[in-house]
């Protein structure tokens, strides 16, 4: 077995201070095809919530497409993007996240993977782009949603999860309620040395957040300890991070990552995000098989749809989860 680890960088916090001497810190690196890689994922899961993906199987060509039509998309004038916006929360928005006041430096097209569920928003925004880009979201939509549920299948295998296939059916489904988010950070010609907000600390409420960025740094994850660490692009791999719905499934054993962006550079950085979330009526509760005893579990049951609208009420910060709990 191979043992790979990703260094990341040390960050003290928004005001860094540039004396702080980078102390590297061990991003888990799984190869998909690694026999050993269902162990390795749970292990980073549980110590983490993140990870990156190697030898995934997707065509460095496909994801370059996506990037060129993404970056067609945000280089159109600002009035034909807002054709399709203001987000709904689906559509095209600018520096509003969520509607509960949260702002960034940022520009985005957040689409439903459904999109017969937001039909008028998604066809707003191919309308404005080329039949090729519409194309390239939906096939990447779908690698996205292989990919989550193979990652979910192996963790099923690792832990025993039974029945076979109960979470990673979750993100397959027909009905899961799943999205694909494309952030575009402009470029910062005047300020680059000021570090600013790009989008603020937050856990994702879903089940794994699957992302890919250009060569552009800005994301950060937060450790057990409360440290920021920078996590080094990699425009040819893939990170994984854990949901809240995971945590709450796994009773705790898996905790979902706080992560933001920063900016301060001088190049652009574009990432897609897909979050993999199940059916809007699925009750999320902490798996039977892994906490039997009622006792045990630390939290209450909730549907998707429950849980997924006191998200929308929330800000960007606040931590949700207490909603699950006891
Ligand atoms: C965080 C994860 C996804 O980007 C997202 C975000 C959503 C939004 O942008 O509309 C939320 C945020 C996210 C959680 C709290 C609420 C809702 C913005 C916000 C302030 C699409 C999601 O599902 O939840």
């Amino acid at each position: 077995m191979v043992i790979l680890l990703q260094p990341v960088t040390f960050n003290s916090d928004v005001n860094v201070n540039p004396k702080c001497k980078p102390s590297p810190v061990p991003v888990p690196v799984i190869d998909l095809t690694d026999p050993d890689a269902k162990t390795r994922i749970v292990k980073a899961c549980e110590e983490l919530g993140f990870f990156k993906v190697v030898n995934h199987g997707v065509r460095p060509d496909h994801l370059t497409q996506l990037e060129e039509e993404a970056n067609k998309f945000f280089a159109l004038s600002q009035f034909l993007k807002e054709k399709a916006g203001p987000p709904d929360p689906f559509g095209y928005g600018s520096k509003m996240i969520g509607s509960s006041g949260d702002m960034g430096w940022i520009e985005y097209i957040l689409l439903n993977a459904n999109h017969h569920l937001s039909f008028a928003k998604t066809t707003a925004v191919f309308q404005q782009a080329s039949a090729v880009f519409r194309e390239v979201v939906e096939a990447y939509m779908e690698e996205m949603k292989g990919m989550s549920s193979k990652v979910l299948e192996m963790v099923e295998e690792e832990l025993s999860i039974e029945p076979k296939g109960k979470l990673s059916k979750l993100v397959k489904m027909k009905e899961s309620d799943s999205c694909l988010r494309m952030n575009h950070y402009p470029e910062k010609e005047e300020t680059p040395d000021k570090e600013e907000i790009g989008f603020g600390e937050h856990t994702d409420p879903q089940l794994v957040s699957v992302l890919r960025s250009n060569d552009t740094e800005g994301l950060q994850i937060c450790l057990k300890d409360g440290s920021w660490v920078s996590v080094p692009p990699d425009h040819s791999s893939f990170f994984v991070s854990v949901g809240d719905t995971l945590q709450v499934m796994t009773n705790g054993r898996f905790k979902s990552v706080k992560h933001r962006v920063l900016t301060n550079t001088k190049s652009s950085r574009l990432s897609m995000i897909y979050f993999a979330g199940p059916p809007l009526t699925e009750m999320i509760a902490p798996l039977t098989c892994l906490v039997p005893k009622q006792d045990d579990r630390l939290y209450k049951e909730l549907t998707w749809s429950q849980y997924k609208s006191y998200c929308y009420k929330t800000k960007l910060g606040d931590y949700r989860l207490g909603l699950f709990e006891k």
